[in-house]
């Protein structure tokens, strides 16, 4: 029997990564924080009283910015794999917490190499690193041929967020090469679920499009409508981590769908999923989108009633406009291939969303 441990196990990557590995017949270790209130819903189906026999899923409380605990929890667990996916995850948000986010996704990510080192298990424990398509900041002249980002672009991060997870990438890379040990980037696009945090904008527009559809909700304020995303289901991206894990030679990876869609046209699919036909019209701040038709008799909104707007307060003082990842590595040498396609993910999550509502 294998053990894994996980940083991050509450957030969305995290429930289904332990979800997988127990599935895999492993014993999962989990780290999670301290908080005033209970923050592991996502996990919570997987708990078991720990008075039980055979209890193959344990949590730990422990944090990113505290190297003792770290090491401690890595000593009593004596991890096969330590997946790290434990981050302040938030882009925009990095811009509030520059240092914050710095310490726990750049430092943290150190803190983990470090206590494998110090321990002595280099030879015993595989890492992974979660990395992410931020690193590439969208800039267009950093493209291959194709027109995709792959694992040789060049990096050009535009936030906290990406700057921090750069220092994440090359310390794996740079201990992988030092002392020869088995870690590794996976450089993950966007990637959502029913799972996913509220303020994510996949999720916001679900949420939302559920509360407007049943009047709970009036309208739904967003930012910038023109970024462009390559977004897969969480469900897939997990089992490429755990792939990555597991070859005769530890490299980094692309996970990506190779597909990009614009923010209004998720915004579009979702409210269409409810049977709402929206129409766009304006521009920048002055964008709005309207209700065209209405074809779900249980909804009755009013053709021509606004439902989207713009609110600036969501704009980013510096915006990664385009990601599009390049998955043919990943699907050459780990033999990943996503099993869900955006519309698949639109329909799970409003179908989520519309029986929460
Ligand atoms: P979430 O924000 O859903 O989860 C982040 C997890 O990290 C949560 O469990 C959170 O705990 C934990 N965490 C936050 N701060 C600390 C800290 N100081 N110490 C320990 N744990 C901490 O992110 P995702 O699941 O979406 O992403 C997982 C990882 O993958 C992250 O590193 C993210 O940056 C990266 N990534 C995500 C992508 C995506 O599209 N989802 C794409 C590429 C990379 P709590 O629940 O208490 O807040
Ligand atoms: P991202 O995801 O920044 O790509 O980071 P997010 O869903 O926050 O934004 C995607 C794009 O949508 C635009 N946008 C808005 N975003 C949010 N959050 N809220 C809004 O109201 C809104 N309106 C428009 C954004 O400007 C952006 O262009 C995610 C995180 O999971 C990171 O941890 C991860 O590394 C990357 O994906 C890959």
């Amino acid at each position: 029997m294998k053990t894994a441990l996980i940083t991050g196990v509450t957030g969305q990557d995290g429930s289904y990564l332990a979800e997988l590995l127990l599935e895999k017949g492993y014993k999962v270790h989990g780290i999670k924080r301290r908080a005033s209130s209970f923050n592991t819903q996502r996990i919570d189906h997987l708990y078991v009283d720990q008075h039980e026999n055979h209890v193959n899923f344990k949590l730990h409380y422990g944090d990113l910015t505290d190297s003792t605990n770290i090491i401690r929890i890595i000593q009593e667990v004596q991890p096969d794999e330590i997946y790290n996916l434990g981050a302040m995850s938030h882009v925009k948000v990095s811009f509030d917490s520059p240092e914050y986010v710095a310490n726990v996704d750049g430092i943290g990510t150190l803190r983990i190499l470090e206590a494998v080192r110090i321990l002595g298990l280099e030879k015993k424990t595989r890492i992974y690193q979660a990395s992410t398509s931020e690193l590439y900041g969208g800039l267009e002249e950093n493209k291959n041929a194709a027109g995709f980002y792959d694992e040789n672009s060049p990096f050009y991060p535009r936030s906290p967020y990406g700057v921090a997870k750069i220092y994440g990438f090359w310390i794996t890379k740079n201990y992988r090469e030092a002392y020869n040990m088995y870690a590794c980037n996976g450089i993950l696009f966007n990637h959502e679920s029913p799972r996913r945090g509220e303020t994510f904008v996949t999720r916001k527009i679900t949420m939302a499009t559920a509360a407007i559809a049943k009047r709970k909700q009036e309208v739904l304020y967003l930012g910038n409508l023109d970024a462009q995303r390559d977004w897969g289901h969480a469900k897939d991206y997990v089992e490429a981590m755990w792939r990555i894990l597991q070859q005769d030679v530890a490299e980094d990876y692309v996970i990506a769908t190779g597909k990009t869609t614009y923010v209004r046209d998720f915004v579009r699919m979702a409210f269409a999923e409810a049977g709402i036909e929206l129409t766009f019209e304006g521009k920048n701040e002055n964008e709005v989108a309207k209700v065209a038709k209405c074809n779900n008799p249980e909804y009755q909104l009013e053709i021509g009633k606004t439902v989207v707007k713009i609110d600036p307060q969501y704009y980013r003082p510096t915006e990664v406009d385009l990601l599009i990842g390049d998955p043919t590595k990943s699907k050459t040498k780990l033999g990943w291939e996503p099993k869900y396609d955006l519309a698949s993910l639109v329909k799970e999550m409003m179908q989520e969303d519309l029986k929460i509502m």
